[in-house]
């Protein structure tokens, strides 16, 4: 029990995940995962939009040795704010085998940035989804971006496909890489080919420092579970488009899912559903995510 209540609706994480069938590539890496808490030692922001169950780095650990994840990419989740502790704490407490993700103000000092760096941070995120956070202006951003310049950082969005149109201008004004968080959120009652998504994969095609990941059947899918089937064209065209900046996680603790929890086991099983030969699977799971957040080490 954390030091508050978790919102009424909340759906926890599945304590007794699957164990796989598919085999992941030695050396895969979870490159979109959270913790939440423990709320009485890590409290909740002020600010936030929803307050969820504790999700701890030791559960975090216990189930990348469950699904045979060798890494993480701990992605700071705005029901922290931007205070980085709980994912700090985390990340050092993988000793080299966690990357980190933060959210930062344009305030935030020099010295600090290159403590967490020396933790294992390599990326702020830009969170644009209402639901989650009040976006700022641009300006707000590209301080931050001069900011994580001389670190080497990259940046990573979250956004919902409608939004695309509207960010197009300051994304592709960015010179470090981007990561785009779950394919840009398309609805996936659309055609791939449409206009929607033909924007997204535009993106991707004309700017070569835009990456995507290719997460979250369980929250983009209209059919759903257990084989997300209107998801798989997406992830297909995107995984196959660009087989070199494509990045995969299992979100856990998956924040404000509504109406069913995964088994993690099954969203690892569904890997080959999307990343169909065994080319595009090590480069998915092993060798981008080793090229963009450990490649100093
Ligand atoms: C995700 C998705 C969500 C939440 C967050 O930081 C967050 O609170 O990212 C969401 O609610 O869609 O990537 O975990």
């Amino acid at each position: 029990m954390g030091a508050v209540a978790m919102d009424s609706d909340w759906l926890v994480f599945d304590p007794h995940p699957s164990k796989p069938t598919f085999v992941l590539p030695p050396g895969s890496v979870d490159a979109h995962c959270h913790v939440f808490g423990p709320g009485d030692q890590f409290p909740y922001a002020p600010e936030r939009k929803y307050t969820p169950c504790d999700a701890g780095k030791d559960q975090l650990f216990a189930l990348r040795d469950h699904l045979n994840f060798e890494n993480n990419v701990i992605v700071q989740a705005t029901c922290h704010g931007s205070n980085n502790g709980a994912m700090l704490d985390a990340v050092a407490s993988a000793k080299g085998r966690a990357r980190g993700v933060a959210t930062i103000r344009p305030d935030t000092s020099a010295a600090e940035l290159d403590e967490m760096h020396e933790i294992g941070v390599r990326a702020v995120r830009f969170n644009y989804v209402r639901r989650l956070v009040d976006p700022e202006p641009d300006e707000y951003y590209y301080r931050i971006v001069e900011k994580i310049a001389p670190l080497g950082w990259h940046v990573v969005v979250y956004f919902e496909a409608a939004d695309l149109a509207e960010r197009w201008g300051f994304f592709t004004s960015l010179n470090t890489v981007v990561v785009v968080d779950h394919m840009g959120r398309p609805d996936v009652s659309r055609a791939v080919d449409g206009p929607e998504f033909s924007l997204f994969l535009r993106l991707l095609r004309e700017h070569e420092n835009f990456w995507s990941k290719v997460t979250c059947p369980e929250r983009i899918s209209i059919s759903g579970p257990p084989d997300f089937r209107d998801v798989v064209p997406f992830a297909r065209r995107v995984i196959g488009d660009f087989p070199d900046r494509v990045l995969w996680g299992t979100d856990w603790p998956h924040p404000n899912l509504k109406g069913f929890m995964p088994d993690d086991g099954l969203l690892v099983d569904f890997i080959p559903q999307i990343a169909t030969t065994e080319e595009q699977q090590r480069k998915l799971l092993v060798d981008n995510p080793k090229r963009l957040y450990w490649k100093d080490a």
